[in-house]
C-alpha cells in the first residue's frame, strides 16, 4: 500500500472508531486493544490469519442491512440486484480461483458450509429419487405416510469420517455434533505408530460401513490427504466424497497442493472457510460438480439464514486477491516455514504427532514436558505466545485438557515471517514448555489446568518476540495511536 493511502486509510478508521465511540466508547477501546493484541503477540493459532485492510473495509458496508434469502436472480426479496452482482462475482472468482464447477459462496462458517453439504446430498442421493418414485414433485405433494417413511430414510444415513483425535473436525461425525445426531457415524483414525492416514483401513472401514458420505479432511492432521485414493474407496462403495478443506484452502488456492492432493477435480462436494489459510473474510463456501449444484443452490433458506451480503462482497475481493500470484508465494512460503518450525522443534527434542508436517500446521505432544495441552496453552499466552490446546491421538486428557498444542504459520506468514524467524519461534516455545511446571489444585492435588511459569520467563520470550514483531509490522502504516 502506498505511503498516500496508509495515510487515508489511517484516517478512515481513526474517524471510523470516533463514531462508534460517540455511541458505545467500550465498543471502539476494544476495537483498539484487539488491533494492539494482535499486534503485540505471536499469532500460531492454525486457524486464524490476517486478512487484508481491503477485505476488512468491505465488510463495514450498508450490504449489512440487506436481506436476499435465495439464490441470485431468485429472490425472496425484492431490491436485491446489488446483492445479485456481489454474489455473482464472489462465486465466479471461487470458481476460478479452486478450478470448481459450480461455487456456493453464502455459507456464514464452515459449520454452516458442512451443514449445506450434508443436506445436499441428502437431497440429491435420497430425496430426490424418493420424490421420483412416488411421482411427485416436492415433499409437499407427498401424503402424511410417504412424508414418514421419507423422512425416516433421509434419517438413516450413514457418514463415515475422520476421528476428532486423529484431526478430524467436530463436524465429521463426532456424536456431541450435530453431524454425529443426524447421520449412523463411523470414523477412521490413523496409524497408532506412525499417525498417519492408513488408506486400507479407510477402505476396510468403508467397504464394512457402506457410509453415504465419505468425509476427508482434517482440522488438525499435519500431513497432506492423497484425495484420488479418497475417491477411489469412495466410488467402491457407492457413497459421495466430501472433502472439508478449511483448514487448507489456502494451499489449494496458492498452488502447493496439486494433483492428488487438490480435492476439487476429485470429491462431489467441497466445503470451506474463507478466513484461516485463505486469508479472506469468516465465512463458508461449498464447490460442487454440476451434478451436485442444484441441491447446494438450495442450502438458503433449507439449512441458512439470510445470506451476509457485506461478507459475501468481502470474500469477492479476498478470492481476486488469491488469483493474483503472490498468493502463490504466499501459501508456499507458508507450507515452507510449517517445515522450519517442524525442524526447529526436532533440533530441540520435542515431540510431534507424524513426527513433522507437510501442510501449514504442527501437532506438538507436550506430554513429554509433564503439561497437558491447556497448562502449555496458558503459560505460552503469559508469554505473548497464542495457540491453541488440541488432542492428540489417542488423547488420555479428554477434549478440555488435552496433551497438545496445535501451532499454524499463516498468520505470521502474512507478516513476513520466514525461515529464521520460526526457527526462534520453535526456541521461544521450547523454552515456556521447558521452564512450566504442573501446578496443583488446592487441595493440593495434581491439576490439569494450573501451571508455574519459570520467573523472568514470559518477559525473556516477550522481549525476543517484540523484535520479530516490530521488524514485520501487521497492518504497516496504520496509524490508530
Ligand atoms: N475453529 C476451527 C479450528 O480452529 O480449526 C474449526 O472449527
Amino acid at each position: 500500500m502506498s505511503d498516500d493511502l496508509s495515510r487515508l486509510t489511517s484516517s478512515a478508521y481513526s474517524q471510523a472508531l470516533e463514531v462508534i465511540a460517540a455511541v458505545e466508547p467500550r465498543i471502539a477501546e476494544a476495537t483498539r486493544a484487539e488491533l494492539a493484541d494482535q499486534r503485540g503477540s505471536l499469532k500460531l493459532i492454525a486457524s486464524e490469519n490476517y486478512a487484508s485492510l481491503a477485505v476488512l473495509l468491505t465488510m463495514g458496508t450498508w450490504f449489512s442491512d440487506k436481506y436476499a434469502e435465495g439464490t441470485v436472480g431468485h429472490r425472496f426479496y425484492a431490491g436485491c440486484q446489488n446483492v445479485d452482482t456481489v454474489e455473482s462475482l464472489a462465486a465466479e472468482h471461487a470458481r476460478e480461483l479452486f478450478g470448481a464447477e459450480y461455487a456456493y459462496v453464502q455459507p456464514h462458517s464452515g459449520i454452516d458450509a458442512n451443514l449445506v453439504a450434508f443436506w445436499s446430498i441428502l437431497a440429491h442421493r435420497v430425496e430426490s429419487p424418493a420424490l421420483e418414485k412416488l411421482g411427485a414433485k416436492n415433499v409437499n405433494d407427498l401424503s402424511g405416510a410417504d412424508w414418514e417413511s421419507l423422512r425416516a430414510e433421509l434419517g438413516n444415513q450413514r457418514l463415515l469420517g475422520m476421528s476428532l483425535d486423529a484431526g478430524g473436525h467436530l463436524t465429521h461425525g463426532f456424536r456431541p455434533n450435530i453431524s454425529g445426531k443426524m447421520f449412523h457415524q463411523q470414523q477412521y483414525g490413523t496409524d497408532p505408530v506412525t499417525g498417519l492416514l492408513d488408506y486400507d483401513v479407510v477402505a476396510a472401514k468403508a467397504r464394512e460401513f457402506k457410509p453415504l458420505i465419505l468425509v476427508a479432511g482434517y482440522s488438525a492432521y499435519p500431513r497432506r490427504v492423497n484425495f484420488a485414493t479418497m475417491r477411489e474407496i469412495a466410488d467402491e462403495v457407492g457413497a459421495t466424497l466430501l472433502v472439508d478443506m478449511a483448514h487448507f484452502s489456502g494451499l489449494v488456492a496458492g498452488k502447493v497442493f496439486t494433483g492428488d492432493e487438490d480435492p476439487v477435480p476429485h470429491a462431489h462436494v467441497v466445503t470451506s472457510t474463507t478466513h484461516k489459510s485463505l486469508r479472506g473474510p469468516r465465512g463458508g463456501i461449498v464447490l460442487a460438480t454440476e451434478e451436485y449444484a442444484p441441491s447446494v443452490d438450495r442450502g438458503c433458506p433449507m439449512v441458512l439464514g439470510g445470506p451476509l451480503s457485506h461478507v459475501m462482497a468481502a470474500k469477492a475481493v479476498a478470492f481476486a486477491e488469491a488469483r493474483q500470484p503472490a498468493f502463490q508465494t504466499y501459501a508456499q512460503q507458508v507450507a515452507d516455514n510449517a517445515q522450519s518450525l517442524a525442524e526447529g522443534f526436532k533440533r530441540r527434542g520435542a515431540t510431534l504427532v507424524t513426527d513433522g508436517t507437510d501442510n501449514h500446521l504442527v501437532l506438538l505432544d507436550v506430554s513429554g514436558y509433564g503439561l497437558t495441552g491447556r497448562q502449555a496453552e496458558s503459560a505460552l499466552l503469559d508469554a505473548g505466545i497464542v495457540t491453541n490446546r488440541n488432542s492428540v491421538p489417542g488423547d488420555t486428557n479428554g477434549a478440555w485438557y488435552t496433551s497438545g498444542v496445535r501451532l499454524g504459520t499463516p498468520a505470521l506468514t502474512t507478516r513476513g515471517f520466514g525461515h529464521d524467524e520460526f526457527e526462534t519461534v520453535a526456541e521461544l516455545i521450547v523454552t515456556v514448555l521447558q521452564n512450566t511446571e504442573a501446578g496443583t489444585t488446592k487441595a493440593g492435588g495434581p491439576s490439569k489446568a494450573s501451571y508455574v511459569l519459570g520467573e523472568g520467563v514470559a518477559d525473556k520470550v516477550k522481549d525476543a518476540s517484540a523484535e520479530m514483531l516490530e521488524k514485520h509490522p501487521l497492518y504497516p502504516g496504520l496509524d490508530l495511536a
